[in-house]
């Protein structure tokens, strides 16, 4: 009898055992650690924030610290320009999408308010994951915005494979820098707390980004904020 016979043999000894106590089968089988071996199916909505019209879906495959792959597919965007997309958690966030009742800002001197990226901090918290097209996919490229795909039309339609995750200071873990490990925001992505956001909102509908309706975005003086406000949340579920 070879080595693998033997196992299966044992096995079937087991639970043929367990069954004659009454004992569920499963028993046999205890449950892996959090984090361990785990593949996760996540689906989001999409709904639009800073009345953008967009919606949309997302959903993901979740193994470990790698995501397997990932699609985004939404309507309603800004025709024809790029837009920023990323995972957002936060260990200190509520792990939701914002409201327009967390909105700070205006459009202008409009009094139209205006929910900035920062706005939406508490409710997403900081960036995990950089959605971009090709290449790096970390925090580091939450600004690449020759990397993140471009709508046609207004449609956008996404997907990547094998995105690992990273450790990301500021995630708002204890410690110094409030670093999460790759492992911890992975597991806490699976538990549903990753919210996607899709950026860039064309407020006066003049077929570009620029500095007329809002002004500069706060996190980069140098671009627009309708290249960085929010334009759809969900939360990966
Ligand atoms: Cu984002």
């Amino acid at each position: 009898m070879n080595q693998r016979l033997l196992i299966t043999a044992t096995t079937a000894g087991l639970l043929g055992g367990s069954m004659l106590l009454g004992l569920p089968a499963a028993s046999a089988h205890p449950s892996s650690p959090p984090g361990q071996a785990k593949t996760v199916q996540l689906d989001a909505s999409l709904h639009e924030l800073n009345d953008s019209g967009a919606t949309g879906t997302a959903s993901a495959v979740v193994r470990n610290q790698l995501i397997r792959s990932i699609e985004v597919q939404a309507h309603g965007l800004s025709p024809d320009a790029p837009h920023a997309m990323h995972i957002h958690y936060g260990d200190d966030a509520r792990n939701e999408c914002p409201t327009m009742a967390d909105a700070t800002n205006t459009r202008g001197d409009t009094g139209i308010s205006r929910l900035s990226t920062v706005d939406g901090l508490p409710a997403y918290g900081p960036i995990v994951v950089s959605l971009t097209t090709t290449g790096d996919t970390s925090p580091a490229s939450a600004l690449a915005v020759s990397r993140f795909p471009v709508s046609a039309d207004g449609d956008l339609d996404y997907s990547r494979d094998r995105i690992e995750f990273t450790d990301v200071a500021g995630t708002g873990y204890p410690g110094a820098g409030g670093t999460g490990t790759a492992k911890q925001i992975a597991d806490a992505i699976r538990d549903g707390e990753g919210v996607v956001v899709i950026h860039g909102v064309d407020y006066n509908h003049n077929g570009r980004y620029d500095f007329a309706s809002a002004g500069a975005s706060e996190l980069d003086p140098s671009l627009p904020a309708e290249a960085t406000d929010p334009a759809a949340c969900g939360v990966l579920r």
